[in-house]
């Protein structure tokens, strides 16, 4: 017979079997954006190495897909594994990761043990007093995961329908991603376990460390990288030699002395529209502003050419163009976006802005954000990084935190 509860995980060590593996899967409230899931992602791999001290954990990567923004028709953007994005040998020498399709196969079907919805606390915070804390609570919203006739949770597993959850449960947690690590090393037995609505875990330690290798080992996937250093060398004359952007495929074997990057030969630009203007935000500018800000910055570094990366739509584009015809976007034909997807057009973007000589970026947009990051780790002076765009009716314009690397 089996073993009960979570002495189960033991047998095998008793057995001199080699330890077994526990799946550690996660999503994220489904409004969120490619950016803010990155640093998600972040989180759960500092659970991750908590868990690892401890017993033979592996994190099951939540495949990409139906998010908000990725709008672009015709394309079926679902079940997207990690590996169209970040390059998978990188990620896996910092935590074991495998995709979700090698979990289906090796984990014996398409179930998973135990699902922790997670949550706030009902009664909210008290002021003043914060603590970290984590208990088993009712549920506060509507389950997104109802029971068939087998008594099996149905609900959304990132578009693979044949998936079930054994058994769901709602945790309210208020702390940092680790605080879930003793219910998931002494409470369940479960060998597969998601939680959903993970963005509720805060980072262990921002900025730390642990941090920074995380961040560092989401290296974009090879072939949009050599698209973005193609493009690059094709209409902006940079190139890693001349750019001083030296780039170890191994990023445990890459460190950097800020500022020894120089960068190419153009201004980087990252303008965040659609609901950045609709809500009407005084801290994003006009498009009027944006031009005159960068026909300043051109002037201001000497620079003759400007890449602009945007999520503008088409009648902003046309009067961008107007208004700065010298600008040089990236312009995916229709192949080029069925390859590369609304994803890999955000990784394009963000790795051509990563390597200009200066970059300025849009206000409190984790796209931006990702690119300061970028830039961090490919040795960048700060100056020329951690710059946003202001709002015209903006009192205190006050510009993005230095995030310095640590190593
Ligand atoms: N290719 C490209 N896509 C963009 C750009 N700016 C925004 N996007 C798209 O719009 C999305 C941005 O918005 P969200 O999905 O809300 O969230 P996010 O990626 O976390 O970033 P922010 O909303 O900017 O904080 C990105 O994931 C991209 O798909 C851009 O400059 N280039
Ligand atoms: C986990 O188990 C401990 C010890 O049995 C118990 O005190 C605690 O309430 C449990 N926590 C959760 C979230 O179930
Ligand atoms: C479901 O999980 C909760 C939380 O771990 C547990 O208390 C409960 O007994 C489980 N239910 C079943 C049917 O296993």
């Amino acid at each position: 017979m089996a073993a009960q509860g979570p002495g189960r995980r033991l047998t095998p060590l008793l057995l001199g079997l080699a330890a077994l593996v526990l799946y550690l899967l996660y999503d994220v409230n489904p409004p969120e954006g490619f950016n803010l899931r990155r640093d998600v992602y972040v989180r759960i791999a500092s659970l991750l190495k908590t868990l690892l001290k401890s017993e033979n954990w592996v994190l099951v990567l939540p495949p990409w897909g139906r998010l908000y923004h990725w709008q672009s028709p015709d394309i079926l953007q679902v079940r997207i594994p990690w590996s169209e994005f970040f390059d998978l040998p990188s990620l896996n020498r910092n935590i074991p990761v495998i995709e979700y399709e090698q979990f289906l196969a090796e984990s014996g079907g398409p179930f998973i043990e135990q699902i922790y919805v997670l949550q706030g606390y009902a009664e909210g915070w008290k002021e003043g007093t914060w603590e970290e804390k984590i208990d088993e609570r009712p549920c506060i919203d509507q389950l997104m995961y109802s029971k068939d006739k087998h008594e099996y949770y149905r609900g959304w597993f990132w578009g693979y329908e044949e998936t079930r959850g054994l058994n769901v449960s709602c945790l309210s947690v208020q702390g940092s991603a680790s605080i879930v690590a003793p219910i998931l090393l002494k409470n369940t037995s479960a060998q597969s376990v998601m939680l959903d609505r993970a963005e509720n875990l805060l980072h262990d330690h921002y900025g730390g460390k642990d941090y920074w290798n995380t961040r560092r080992s989401m290296v974009f996937a090879k072939h949009l990288r050599v698209v973005g250093d193609e493009f690059r060398k094709k209409y902006l004359q940079s190139t890693d030699e001349a750019d001083r952007t030296h780039y170890k495929e191994d990023w445990t074997q890459m460190k950097v002395k800020m500022g020894t990057a120089l960068g190419g030969p153009y201004l980087g630009v990252h303008l965040r529209r659609k609901d950045f203007i609709w809500g009407h935000r005084e801290d994003v500018p006009s498009l009027q502003g944006a031009v005159k800000k960068i026909r300043s910055l051109l002037d201001v570094h000497k620079l003759e050419k400007v890449f602009v990366a945007t999520d503008a739509v088409e009648e902003e584009i046309e009067l961008l163009k107007k208004l700065l015809p010298e600008m040089v976007r990236f312009e995916p034909s229709w192949e080029e976006l069925e390859l590369y997807k609304d994803g890999g057009l955000a990784v394009i973007d963000q790795w051509i802005c990563a390597h200009a000589r200066y970059f300025i970026g849009t206000s409190v947009s984790t796209f931006s954000f990702r690119i300061h990051e970028e830039r961090e780790i490919l040795g960048f002076d700060p100056k020329t990084t951690y710059n946003r765009f202001c709002g015209e009716k903006e009192k205190n314009c006050e510009q993005p935190t230095h995030w310095k690397i640590v190593y």
